[in-house]
């Protein structure tokens, strides 16, 4: 099968000749170009794989006829006020992806549970003591967005035996997870919280949701991991929260500003745990053939897999 058009690699973070490798293996027929050189005959462009594209690059493809997201999250793209709304865009929905933000998510869940780095201090100090440490079952972990990551995340908690919740647009029955929907819910599911686990795609609705009134809500002495995106938290909020012990430590793998600047706050906060966006990273040897699927699809009039609602922004 040859492909209707190229494929435009665009990603300022990602590395292209992995994936022109992977996507070739499967598709040797394939024209992938790569941004920005790639850009310079745009009409001869019918596929995007893309991570951040400048505003208005999309727009400028005529022929185009899918863009993929090299993640999970389409906040990057449809960011772009310009972006071709009649251009289906879909997304990266994955075992391994999945798995991957299951153990970050389960990692510092438990970190902070297991009072890892009170333990790390003593040590330091040299000091023998054995700090009380409560049950999992008289833990609660309220996880917002029950989405493809939150839910798979929260089946993984709840085998610890953790009390585990999760807030959505839509209700969900899953056995032994509470379910919390909609902006009514929003407050009875952060008084049941011990540790809030973001998840959420961001959209207009849940932008600076982790703010102070949130944190408020929270049972005092709260835990905030935010593995979804650095628009969800308002940092000064968080660092005022954490001044006030509303909040006990936070983990947070995402930023308003990414790369964290050198002379951020939260980089050198005793309560605070930062990683670089890594809770997850598309893997190119599994997400590539969902990408040569998708365009075998297209080319056959087929329905597209994974397709984001635009309407809904996620
Ligand atoms: P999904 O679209 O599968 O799930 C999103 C969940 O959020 C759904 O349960 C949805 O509710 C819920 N939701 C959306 N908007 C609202 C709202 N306004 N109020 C209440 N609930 C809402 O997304 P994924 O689970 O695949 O991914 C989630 C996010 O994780 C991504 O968007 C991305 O930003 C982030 N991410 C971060 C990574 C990292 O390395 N740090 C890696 C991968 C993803 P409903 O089910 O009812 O629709
Ligand atoms: C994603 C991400 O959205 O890596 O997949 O953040």
């Amino acid at each position: 099968m040859t492909p209707a058009g190229a494929l435009l690699f665009y990603s300022p973070i990602d590395r292209h000749d992995l994936w022109t490798d992977h996507l070739k293996a499967l598709l040797p027929q394939l024209d992938v170009r790569v941004a920005p050189e790639g850009l310079a005959r745009p009409d001869e462009i019918a596929y995007a794989l893309v991570w951040k594209p400048s505003p208005g690059d999309l727009a400028r493809l005529p022929r185009l006829a899918c863009v993929f997201s090299l993640g999970a999250g389409v906040d990057h793209v449809i960011a772009d006020p310009s972006y071709p709304k009649s251009v289906p865009l879909v997304r990266v929905v994955d075992p391994s992806l999945t798995a991957g933000m299951t153990e970050y998510v389960v990692l510092h869940v438990l970190m902070h549970h297991r009072r890892q780095s009170d333990f790390a201090d003593l040590q330091r100090m040299r000091k023998w003591r054995q700090l009380s440490v409560p049950a999992a079952r008289d833990v609660r972990v309220g996880i917002l967005g029950l989405g493809v990551l939150g839910l798979d995340a929260a089946r993984r908690l709840l085998g610890f035996g953790y009390q585990v919740s999760g807030w959505s647009q839509s209700r969900k029955h899953q056995p032994g997870i509470e379910s919390f929907a909609g902006a009514s819910e929003l407050a009875p599911f952060l008084q049941r919280t011990d540790i809030l686990v973001c998840l959420l795609p961001l959209t207009p609705e849940t932008r600076g949701i982790l703010n102070a009134r949130t944190f408020a809500q929270l049972p005092r002495g709260a835990v905030v991991i935010n593995a979804a995106r650095g628009g969800h938290l308002v940092e000064s909020d968080l660092l005022a929260a954490l001044d006030a012990g509303q909040i006990k430590a936070a983990t947070l793998d995402v930023f308003a500003c990414e790369p964290l600047p050198s002379s951020s706050p939260l980089w050198a906060h005793p309560k605070v745990t930062v990683t670089p966006h890594v809770a997850s990273i598309t893997d190119p040897r599994f997400v590539a053939r969902a990408v040569v699927d998708n365009i075998k699809r297209l080319e056959a009039g087929e329905a597209l897999e994974n397709v984001v609602d635009l309407s809904r922004g996620y």
